[in-house]
């Protein structure tokens, strides 16, 4: 079958995906954006549980290129909830024209970088063949479920499902007993919203975490065109903050106040809620001491909460908060008050195999009706390496990242032996550490700039150099080890998944700073890269 020709295939219909057609085709180029889902939105597409919502303000996950655009949606609530942005990105879709570009229900099965045409051919799940001058991912960092392999799940005779693969029609928990596995944030969310239904509700923990007050509420209509008016400073935070969005901070240590003054800081912002309990005192990731503090004061919090002694000694987190996502909840400790929700540590009651009728631990079954895997992602790379992305000679990505967290790129954007190739929000950079609406317009606006720089100077390729790689690794590396991210086992380093290699692969300097090292990279003649 001929190849169908394009100046850009993109992988992905989320935010990324979307903001990166309409860049392309304003620049004139021809686009193709394939996506397996039959409707836009990426992982908010997918992630249809009760519950789901977003732990960014809702004023600040949206687009900011345009203030038009800005100012023709209103949020309703202070946290969007997974429909409202589904909607959202569908309003997006629609306002900028975007539909007639994307190819729906077709899935991105290889594709591979020709030396010869200078090109990259796609093939898909649909027989078809692409081929274009650049090949683009967007296919974000959370989209690739983790179900642990669990022996027996094919034996289990209830309902089972993961969070984020979700039924499009509503799941009826009235009466059941129902076994989540998983208290990230997709678990957090969706047990608040099961308990209202279910006759049992049992959490299997693997790990405390710390669960901070969503406080959510609707937005009145004064705090919507609130948001309109202060859109110069909504997109100014996309530019000027580490994580591309406002948040309550005191911009000092916690060791410069006393512990009188601490204690009311972190009451106002637990009674505030959100994820401020994470930026109050900015050196909270590096200093063991700040860090303690805050910590401590979650731990306070859930004894004060729950009236059973024990399960608030089982729910304590010992990990340094935020060096795992702070998890943003509604009334979680609270629940464990009520009677019908149980909390079973696996701490030292390990899960064993899923029976006919439940889940078998070592030390007991726990019948149920329904098991809800939250079991996360196989982030940050899982999604990249299903591509079966092959660069010159026909180099895997596997290959080039030894099993696959030995990341090398440049940039977080970009590969040696990958001509071309675009990832956006990309291992080693900022990503997930920010509010991502800001990291994805900032990929974005650079890869367009890049690729207008290839073609108004009638280039053929730009590729990273390797010792680009090497001392931007090492930038990312050192960073990291000035932090207190490394030392913690979580999706961050690849620890959520047994038995994968770990490794931490994210840019922890800040999105302000990493902007101001992408642009200049790109003022410097595109410096550590090579062109054809
Ligand atoms: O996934 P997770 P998530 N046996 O990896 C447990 C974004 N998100 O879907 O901590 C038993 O955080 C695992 O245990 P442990 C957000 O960035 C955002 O909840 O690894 N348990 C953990 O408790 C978030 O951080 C929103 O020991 C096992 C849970 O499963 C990210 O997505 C909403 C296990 C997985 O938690 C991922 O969140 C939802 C096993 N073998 C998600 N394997 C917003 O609000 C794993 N677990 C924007």
């Amino acid at each position: 079958m001929e190849a169908k020709q394009y100046d850009a295939i993109v992988v992905g219909a989320g935010f990324a995906g979307l903001y990166m057609l309409h860049k392309l085709r304003e620049r004139g180029l021809s686009v193709r954006v394939i996506e397996a889902a039959d409707g836009v939105g990426g992982v908010w597409y997918w992630s249809r549980y009760p519950g789901a919502k977003c732990d960014s303000d809702s004023i600040f996950y949206n687009f900011t290129f345009s203030e038009e655009l800005y100012k023709k949606w209103s949020w309703k609530d202070r946290y969007a909830s997974q429909p409202e942005i589904l909607e959202y990105l569908n309003f997006v879709t629609d306002e900028l024209d975007l539909r007639p570009d994307i190819q729906f229900k077709t899935r991105v099965m290889e594709a591979s970088f020709n030396d010869e045409t200078k090109s990259w051919e796609v093939k898909t799940d649909t027989d078809e063949k692409f081929e274009a001058k650049y090949f683009i991912s967007g296919v974000g960092c959370l989209s690739t479920t983790n179900i642990p392999p669990f022996k027996g799940v094919d034996t289990f005779r209830g309902e089972k499902y993961h969070t984020g693969r979700w039924p499009h029609s509503k799941v009826d928990f009235t009466g059941k007993r129902v076994v989540v596995i998983g208290n990230g944030s997709s678990g957090v969310q969706t047990m608040q919203e099961i308990a209202k239904e279910a006759k049992e509700l049992t959490l299997l923990m693997r790990t405390p975490h710390y669960v901070a007050e969503a406080r959510n509420h609707p937005l009145s209509k004064e705090q919507q065109e609130d948001a309109f008016n202060n859109y110069p400073k909504i997109r100014d935070a996309f530019f000027t903050t580490p994580g591309g969005i406002h948040l309550s901070t005191t911009g000092k240590s916690a060791i410069e106040f006393s512990a009188e003054k601490q204690k009311e800081t972190l009451d106002h912002v637990w009674k505030t809620g959100g994820l401020a309990l994470g930026a109050v005192y900015p050196d909270v990731g590096v200093n063991k001491e700040t860090n303690f503090v805050v910590s401590q004061f979650v731990r306070n919090k859930i004894d004060e909460i729950i009236k059973d002694e024990h399960t608030a000694k089982q729910l304590h987190p010992d990990y340094y908060i935020t060096t795992k996502r702070l998890i943003i909840g509604t009334n979680f400790y609270e629940m464990f008050n009520e009677e019908h929700v149980h909390l079973v540590p696996l701490k030292d009651n390990p899960i064993e195999c899923v029976v006919e009728n439940g889940v078998k631990l070592r030390n007991e079954t726990i019948e149920c009706d329904v098991i809800v895997f939250a079991t996360g992602y196989e982030a940050m790379t899982g999604s990249l390496l299903k591509l079966n992305i092959q660069g010159r000679n026909g180099q895997t990505i596997q290959e080039k990242w030894g099993e696959g967290r030995e990341v090398k790129t440049y940039l977080g954007l970009t590969m040696e032996n990958f001509p071309n190739f675009f990832m956006i929000t990309g291992p080693q950079s900022p990503s997930v550490l920010t509010n991502m609406p800001s990291a994805i317009e900032q990929h974005v606006d650079w890869i367009d700039q890049c690729i207008g720089y290839i073609e108004s100077n009638g280039l053929q390729t730009i590729e990273a150099q390797r010792q680009a790689e090497i001392t931007w690794g090492k930038q990312c590396d050192d960073i990291a080890n000035s932090t207190l991210f490394p030392h913690t086992n979580s999706w961050y380093t690849g620890a959520n998944i047994d038995g994968t290699q770990r490794g931490f692969v994210i840019y922890v300097g800040g999105l302000d700073n990493y902007r101001k090292i992408c642009d200049e990279v790109a003022a410097n003649q595109y410096d550590g890269f090579e062109f054809e």
